[in-house]
């Protein structure tokens, strides 16, 4: 690589731009300051981008070759047989038992060949995304009202906004670009800020009000809203009369669940008793601050609606997500500047997805599988002649045809199902019953592809091109900096190869990316009269040359239909997607989520994502400096459940579900409400023993959208004792299968394990050394050991001649040392007499040091650096930290936390 590229994010929807530059060692990425998404700015996760091509240089991560059946081989043979054997079970069982399940992590062009192969040639409608479970109650909401799945409103619309509501939305660690955003932005013009989340998260931060609804609620409270908001007179009734329909249906049923207040705060549980405020951070009354809420709606016309996995993970997601347009189509409040409901999505293409048709109820390019119009339409275009109209199964459909033997071979893309969809040991079950599993990832090990016959290496986002949408409609290009891997190759290319393999080259003659986003954006300009909102049809005859140069851009960008206002914003004219031009307002009822608590599972376990962790942790597991903000996934649970149920702050946990157990660290919190726990979604089989929350949740979706509910899951709790805990580093990877808790974190030079048993065990075997070396005193890799029998503390360390290569600390309770002493040790060259006796002792040199947290992860600032600037160098505020450590002055990721702990510490300082 020569000079600087720029190129797109690939962790979340904000889709910020970065430039990426050469170094001497490696590359140096930054926000790229023209990209209108962050203008410069970056999050924790993208500024530690580099670390984990770094890490995957090091060690052994990235799936390079490809696989069948067990055996490497090379490209020809693997796109062969890929072919072959899907040839084979299509002729046997007929098309419809190929399915794909793909990802809004692959590129517009990947989703697009995907989409067009399965659909168009192979002949089968069974194509899903894990968009099912991200978006899809999203999509039809906006279907319902707009006509169209359409997001009217643009990023600077939060920067405008008199009154921002987030709600479902952890704006501060799942979108924190926006919300660094939003934070100037209320910094400059003080933006009222309200929070709807029934855990009171980092996101708080900035809010002037925090709403902790009752889980599943969110219906209630926007037709409390409504039916509020029509009986003050605050509704723009004469836009309603222009451009809406279904006004009066709508506030009748809003009016039949909530008329009131009162009957609003009772429904979403903000009725609760002042004491709560004892155990749980929600201070003053709930009837309060929803009447606070309300006067602040009706008073700003510049009020945004921001809202996301609170939202749509629901079994009434697609109903939360219009009773929250309703009342913004009420007030004449879409589409304008600083007023619009706004979805945030979370992958980096979402919404690209969604605009190839990467759903199984969608086709292409804002088309509809069951209209035969639009079917015949796409099938003239592509040549298909195996398009029929209908829809496919849905991700969880999908997986119980795989189990029932109606689907017989899936090629998984870009996704990790036996993690992320809901009731994961039944995906693992399907998946291991299915003759046929093929899986395509860049990485060598994840839970999916233990179930591969074949596995395909995709290159990375480092190596790929391409054009990613992000949640403001806005394309970009990604753009590669890096040589391929080993074998690893563009997804869109190995779909090619299987697809001219099976005999449909005619159609898949590509050569590159632009080709193909060249005929996407021709398909969404062909036959559009205007009613397909999805028109790119500007770049339908773009050359390389200008997709190579492609600026970002908002759309529309058709060549016909344009709208005047521009593409920054749609809507705000008033007239909508639909056949009369008019939104639509729908009558919503308040319902209960479909899986209840009782008295087998009594408590509300809900689920979501931590600052530095992506997903399923293939990729930022694999970073020290994202691994060390939370390295075990923890069970927040507030102070009166965990007496309830004989809980210890720092103990661990076991959580049952009706489908499945899990266990994790405890953390006492008052963030939460009593009756509600809350669990990370990262952890999975390749990082833990049981932190994998996937296999909790019922697979029960919304009726309409068919998305899991994944935020409301009946559990129990109980404590896990453990006869030993121990702390274990290793500079290799090492096998703990068969201990019941285990969780492996990436640190700087070495893995880390938190591990813990309830049995006697070989703990020396857990430092395994190479076979000659074992017994054998003159060798140079050896164990030096402390172990006191009748306290049951044992400690190893096994040293390679001076160097240390792993270290094991055991006792009855946790050992209470400093992760980065140990690992800066594991690092060093040779270890020094002191070094080595303070190891066996269990006592490190600088006891500042124990078990400190890593806070800031952008300047490697923990948690006593900061506890020390505040009790000795007097700092008061964030800014203080800033100017004294750096901490909080990179991504800001981390000024929520710096709060937390000044709130904390400063009492404590003071007296
Ligand atoms: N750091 C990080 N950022 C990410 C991702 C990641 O893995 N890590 N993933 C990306 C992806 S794909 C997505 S989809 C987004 C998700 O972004 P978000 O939706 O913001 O993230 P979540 O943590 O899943 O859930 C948001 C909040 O919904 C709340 N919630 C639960 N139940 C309810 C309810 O009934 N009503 C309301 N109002 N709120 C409720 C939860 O307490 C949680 O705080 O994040 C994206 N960004
Ligand atoms: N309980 C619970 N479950 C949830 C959620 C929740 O909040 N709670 N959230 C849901 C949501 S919103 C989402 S989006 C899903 C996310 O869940 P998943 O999609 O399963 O998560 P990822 O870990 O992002 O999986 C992406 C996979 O693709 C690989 N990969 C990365 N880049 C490429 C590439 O370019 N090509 C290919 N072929 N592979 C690549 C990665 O290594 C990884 O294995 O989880 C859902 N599940
Ligand atoms: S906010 Fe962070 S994760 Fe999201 S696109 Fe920007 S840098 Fe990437
Ligand atoms: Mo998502």
């Amino acid at each position: 690589m020569r000079g600087e590229v720029k190129t797109t994010c690939p962790y979340c929807g904000v889709g910020c731009g970065l430039i990426v530059s050469p170094t001497r060692d490696g590359w140096a990425v930054g926000g790229d300051p023209d990209h209108p998404a962050n203008r410069g700015r970056l999050c924790s996760k993208g500024a530690a981008l580099i670390d984990t091509i770094t890490a995957e240089m090091k060690r052994d991560f990235r799936l390079l070759k490809p696989e069948i059946d067990g055996k490497t081989v090379d490209w020809p043979t693997a796109t062969q047989e890929t072919a072959d054997r899907l040839r084979a079970t299509i002729q046997k069982h007929g098309p419809k038992s190929v399915a794909f399940y793909v990802s809004g992590q692959l590129l517009t062009e990947d989703y697009y060949i995907a989409n067009k192969l399965i659909k168009g040639f192979i002949g089968s409608p069974h194509i899903d995304t894990n968009s099912r479970l991200c978006m899809a109650s999203t999509v039809v909401g906006h279907k319902r009202a707009f006509g169209a799945d359409v997001v009217p409103g643009c990023y600077e619309d939060l920067e405008i906004a008199d009154l921002v509501v987030l709600t479902g939305s952890n704006l501060a660690w799942c979108h924190p670009v926006l919300n660094q955003r939003l934070r100037t932005a209320k910094e400059k013009h003080g933006t009222k800020i309200v929070v709807i989340d029934p855990r009171k998260t980092a996101s708080c931060d900035i809010a002037d009000l925090h709403l902790p609804i009752k889980p599943g609620s969110d219906v209630a409270l926007f037709n409390g809203l409504l039916a509020w908001l029509d009986q003050n007179g605050h509704c723009d009734l004469q836009y309603v009369a222009r451009h809406v329909s279904g006004y009066e249906t709508a506030v009748a049923e809003a009016r039949a669940d909530c008329p009131d207040i009162e009957s609003t705060a009772k429904k979403c549980g903000l009725d609760y008793p002042s004491e709560i405020s004892e155990y749980a951070d929600h201070d003053g009354s709930g009837l309060g601050k929803l009447e606070t809420f309300f006067n602040w709606f009706a008073a700003f016309d510049r009020t945004v609606t921001v809202f996301s996995q609170g939202v749509n993970q629901s079994s009434s997601g697609s109903d939360k997500v219009n009773a929250i347009i309703n009342t913004h189509l009420a007030t004449g409040r879409v589409g304008k500047p600083g007023a619009s409901p706004f979805s945030v999505t979370g992958q980096p293409n979402a919404m690209g997805g969604r605009e190839v048709g990467g759903l199984a109820n969608q086709l292409a390019a804002h088309m509809d599988p069951n209209d035969v119009n639009d079917v015949d339409r796409v099938r003239r275009f592509w040549n298909s002649d195996i398009l029929e109209p209908g829809e496919g199964y849905k991700a969880v459909d999908m997986f119980r045809a795989i189990e029932r033997g109606e689907i017989k071979a899936v090629w998984v893309m870009a996704t990790n199902p036996a993690v992320s969809l809901p009731d994961a040991d039944r995906v693992r079950l399907a998946l291991s019953r299915c003759p046929l599993v093929i899986v395509s990832d860049t990485v060598n090990d994840t839970d999916t592809l233990r179930y591969a016959h074949i596995k395909l290496p995709a290159a990375g986002w480092a190596e790929k091109s391409g054009t990613v949408t992000n949640s403001e409609r806005r394309i970009s290009r990604q753009r590669p900096f890096r040589e391929l891997q080993g074998d690893a190759k563009p997804d869109w290319w190995i779909m090619t190869q299987v697809a001219r393999a099976m005999g449909y080259g005619k159609a898949f003659k590509y050569r590159d990316p632009a080709d193909i986003f060249a005929e996407h954006a021709a398909l969404s300009e062909f036959e559009n009269d205007g009613m397909r909102a999805f028109d790119i049809g500007q770049w339908q005859k773009a050359k390389k040359s200008a997709y190579d140069a492609m600026e970002p851009f908002q759309w529309p960008a058709s060549r016909k239909h344009q709208p005047a206002g521009g593409s920054e914003r749609l809507y705000g004219n008033g007239i909508f997607t639909t056949s009369n031009g008019r939104a639509r307002m729908l009558a919503v009822a308040h319902k209960l989520p479909m899986s209840q608590p009782g008295k087998e599972f009594p408590l509300i376990a809900n689920s979501g994502r931590y600052r530095d962790q992506w997903h399923t942790m293939t990729r930022t597991g694999t970073a020290a400096r994202l691994s060390a903000h939370r390295p075990e996934p923890l069970l927040e649970v507030n102070i009166l459940d965990a007496k309830r149920y004989k809980l210890t702050d720092g103990g661990i946990a076991r959580i049952r579900s009706k489908r499945g157990t899990a266990l994790m660290r405890v953390s006492v919190s008052d963030a939460q409400m009593p009756g509600e726990v809350f669990m990370p979604m990262h952890w999975n089989d390749v990082y833990s023993s049981a932190g994998g929350i996937g296999r909790l949740p019922t697979a029960h979706v919304d009726p309409f959208s068919g998305q899991p509910e994944t935020k409301h899951i009946p559990v129990s709790i109980e404590p896990f004792e453990p006869l030993w805990q121990g702390l274990l580093f290793s500079n290799t990877p090492v096998d703990l299968s068969g201990l019941p808790y285990w969780v492996a974190a990436t640190g700087p030079g070495c893995m880390i394990y938190e591990i813990a048993g309830d049995r006697p065990c070989l703990f020396k075997s857990m430092l395994p050394m190479a076979a000659n070396n074992i017994g054998n005193e003159n060798a140079i890799e050896h164990i030096i050991e402390y172990n006191d029998g009748k306290k049951g503390v044992h400690r190893y360390a096994r040293l390679n001649g001076d160097r240390i290569t792993g270290a094991l600390f055991v006792g009855p309770d946790r050992p209470a040392l400093g992760r980065d002493w140990i690992s800066a040790l594991l690092g060093n060259d040779a270890i020094s007499g002191p070094e080595r006796n303070a190891l066996l002792a269990g006592r490190m040199p600088d006891a500042g040091a124990i078990n400190d947290r890593l806070i800031c992860s952008c300047f490697s600032v923990g948690l006593a650096s900061i506890t020390r600037a505040i009790h000795d160098q007097n700092a008061v505020s964030t800014a203080d930290i800033g100017r004294l450590l750096q901490a909080g002055t990179g991504c800001g990721s981390c000024l929520p936390e710096l709060k937390e702990i000044l709130d904390d510490v400063l009492p404590r300082a003071a007296e």
